[in-house]
């Protein structure tokens, strides 16, 4: 009686361990969808999203990654309007006796500075734009700026007016001193045709589409 219990409970949970494992695991494969940013070598980079274009159901997610062999960055970027495209960097107005201290050893860099003609007290210092480097997300009123952390996993609610990766570079090839992306994750909730761009080079365009 306890031996044939045993037996009973051990094809339970044989049966349910089935279910886990199996049940998980197909589920997974129908909602993972993966795109290629890029690809290519040094001879031959590949400026393209592959596949381009991909259909996917409300709930399911897409992440991108970049395979190419050299380090040849791109983003995953979706932008409301022409003017939510960020340039890669922007000069800002500082006070004339602020000193910009160099915080790399190199003895070959220098911040590029120019005078503000609109203010003879400021001078311009051109610097990096985090906009388009780092993984952020503006709402759609654009004026909540919310920054996310490398290789995120966002939910898109569908009107964002900006929804940035950062740089995604290929796996071993993130340079010194930038954010370590090498992908980028996005869960569709809303049904709707959503395009994006990447910001490094604009004409790399793809579609998600959410039924
Ligand atoms: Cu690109």
């Amino acid at each position: 009686m306890v031996i044939n219990n045993n037996i009973t409970i051990s094809i339970v949970l044989l049966a349910i361990s089935l279910v886990i494992v199996f049940g998980v695991s197909s589920q997974q494969q129908a909602s993972a969808v993966t795109v290629a940013a890029g690809g290519g070598n040094g001879t031959a980079p590949l400026t393209i999203f592959v596949p381009q274009n991909v259909d996917i159901k409300a709930g399911q997610s897409v992440t991108w990654n970049n395979p190419t062999t050299v380090g040849e960055p791109h983003t995953i970027s979706f932008v409301k309007d022409n003017n939510m495209v960020p340039p890669f960097v922007a000069p800002f107005s500082i006070p004339n006796n602020t000193e910009l201290i160099a915080a790399i050893p190199s003895p070959n860099v220098e911040p590029t500075t120019m005078p503000d003609t609109s203010n003879p007290n400021n001078k311009l210092v051109v610097v990096d734009n985090m906009r388009s480097s780092a993984p952020v997300v503006i709402d759609g009123t654009k004026t909540n700026v919310t920054y996310l952390p490398p290789n995120a996993n966002y939910t898109f609610i569908g009107d964002e007016s900006y929804v940035n990766s950062g740089w995604i570079w290929p796996e071993g090839q993130v340079p010194p001193g930038a954010p370590p992306i090498t992908s980028f994750t996005m869960t569709f909730t809303t049904p709707g045709t959503y395009n994006y761009i990447c910001v490094v080079h604009p004409w790399m365009t793809g579609t998600v589409t959410v039924s």
